[in-house]
């Protein structure tokens, strides 16, 4: 790449050949710096969620087998999606780089090099299932033009022919000190449209926050029971009953969280056997009679002994009750649908089953979460919650339209994916503490954690210490059956190294089983051990 010689273009007197590929790949990077700060500004402009890294981020993640997201997750955890979007920019450097040097020799195919990204960001944007049309491509076709110019006027500042201008004598002066200019302008223009667009963005999602630091939670109708004192156990370590919000795990697809204004919001309820469909906004759920529940909530993706749960205390409108006033029966009492598929604003589709959203639990629309309107990253204004179904098949964040069809008809968003029709949570164990790796002193260590079976409760809760027989653990008091039970066990540790194992028995008195499962199709299964050293 040292060596440029090149019969349509002629070097520029003072581009030495060392300093040509540098300048060139500079070119590239603040090609790319304004693509992406024009594509900002105008995605500010129209549509936050039409950015190109957006969309592209969210196409990547719809493509992404489920077992590299499975993998995903494992791995980065809720940095996922972070990891996502440093791996989008490091590519686009990389490309950034190749067109700058490619521009070099061929300055037309470098400028169309960027404009083919820009086909790619408007091809994104027009596929996201939350796509507002084709104004969606703008923000990637601005982009990609602002950058595709960027790259050829600075390019040609490098490869200008012409007479060196006044100068120093020494003929470098021209094209470099032309290209400095050039670039530094540039950088400076980009800068300032990201940063208008970055604002834009940003005041729409202010609305969005004015809305839901206004919003003022009715008291329920059906106030949660106080959780029995005994719910709570005392050991250091294990998990607190409640999860307090800024805890709680977040698992979703969206790589910018959606900031809905409740002012604007409303829900749609449709479909087959919805007699009476309706719209509702806001104010009108709120003025329904409010229930208050305590609901563990689990995602499918969690591991044996995962992080992937958390217990809060929901308000909400009754979802049952909502659906039956709208006209719709179970598939139980002869109503047409059997599934209920939730949309949410970002375009996530969840399906639940309606027999079991109508069969007596707690079925919420939830707009309260641990006495605060729902936080932005777990749904506001307003989203699902089933007790007993993990997360991908009942607990729609942002929801805004509830449609009724079959099983047969539709297969939502994760369906599609291979993840089952059907999932009710497993029964799990976790312990919290010991640590795996631990080194605990020999005497009395206690184990303890948590397990759960949601609308099933927990009977039992047992602990083995490596092939020694199963030891009833005590259990904290029940909150109730869809919440997870706090358990510890008194192990007297003797020295050496040792595996601790949990298994709980469900309310219909099913031991956990033993055998392992990976969590696709319908959830992880077997047993959660650790290993400890005893000193
Ligand atoms: N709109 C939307 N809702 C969603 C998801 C999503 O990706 N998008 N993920 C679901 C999954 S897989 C789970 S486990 C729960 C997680 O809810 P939380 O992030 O509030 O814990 O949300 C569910 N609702
Ligand atoms: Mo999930």
């Amino acid at each position: 790449m040292t060596r440029f010689r090149n019969s349509t273009l002629r070097a520029a007197p003072g581009a030495s050949a060392g300093l040509r590929p540098a300048l060139g790949a500079s070119a590239g990077l603040l090609a790319a710096l304004t693509a992406l700060a024009m594509a900002e500004l105008a995605a500010g402009a129209l549509r936050p969620a039409a950015g190109p890294v957006t969309v592209v981020g969210g196409a990547v993640i719809d493509r992404t087998p489920a077992a590299v997201k499975d993998f995903a997750i494992r791995t980065f955890g809720e940095n996922d999606k972070v990891v996502l979007q440093l791996g989008i920019f490091a590519l686009l450097a990389l490309f950034a780089v190749l067109l700058g040097l490619l521009s070099l020799r061929h300055r037309r195919a470098g400028a169309a090099g960027v404009l083919s990204f820009g086909i790619v960001g408007a091809a994104a944007a027009l596929s996201r299932p939350d796509s507002a049309g084709a104004a969606d491509a703008l923000p990637s076709v601005a982009g990609a033009l602002a950058g595709a110019g960027v790259l050829y006027v600075l390019v040609g500042r490098l490869t200008a022919a012409g007479p060196p201008l006044e100068g120093d004598g020494s003929g470098e002066g021209f094209s470099r000190r032309g290209f400095l200019t050039a670039a530094v302008v540039t950088a400076t223009a980009a800068t300032g449209a990201g940063a208008l667009g970055r604002y834009l963005s940003g005041r729409r999602g202010r609305t969005a926050v004015l809305s839901r630091n206004s919003l003022i939670l009715p008291a329920p109708a059906s106030p949660a029971p106080a959780v029995p004192v005994a719910a709570r156990l005392k050991v250091p370590g294990i998990s607190s009953f409640v999860t307090p919000n800024r805890d709680f795990y977040r698992v979703d697809t969206a790589l910018v969280v959606p900031q809905v204004d409740a002012a604007a919001w409303r829900l749609r309820i449709h479909g087959k056997g919805v007699t009476r469909p309706r719209t509702y906004t806001l104010d009108q759920l709120l003025a329904r009679p409010l229930v208050e529940r305590d609901i563990t909530l689990a995602c499918v993706s969690n591991e044996v002994g995962g992080p992937y749960i958390g217990n809060a205390r929901w308000l909400g409108v009754p979802l049952a009750d909502l659906l039956a006033a709208c006209g719709v029966a179970s598939p139980s009492k002869g109503g047409e649908a059997d599934q209920l598929v939730a949309r949410s604003v970002d375009g996530m589709t969840l399906g639940s089953p309606v027999d079991v959203v109508m069969d007596g639990r707690d079925a919420l629309l939830a707009v309260g979460m641990n006495g605060e309107p729902l936080p932005f990253e777990h749904g506001f204004p307003v989203r699902m919650i089933v007790p007993g179904l993990y997360g991908y098949v009942s607990a729609c964040k942002w929801i805004e339209d509830i449609e009724l069809t079959t099983f047969d008809a539709y297969d939502p968003y994760w369906v599609k994916r291979d993840w089952a029709r059907r999932a009710p949570i497993k029964t799990q164990a976790r312990i919290d503490t010991p640590k795996p790796f631990a080194r605990p002193a020999a005497g009395t260590v206690v184990v303890a954690g948590v397990a759960w079976a949601q609308h099933r409760g927990i009977d039992r809760v047992e602990v083995r210490v490596d092939d020694g027989p199963w030891q009833e653990a005590d259990l904290a008091a029940q909150d109730t059956v869809d919440t997870w039970r706090q358990w510890s066990f008194p192990w007297t540790a003797t020295p050496g190294g040792h595996t601790v194992t949990v298994r709980a028995t469900d309310g219909t008195g099913a031991v956990q089983t033993e055998r392992r499962t990976r969590t696709t199709p319908d959830g992880a299964s077997g047993r959660h051990s650790v290993f400890v050293t005893v000193p």
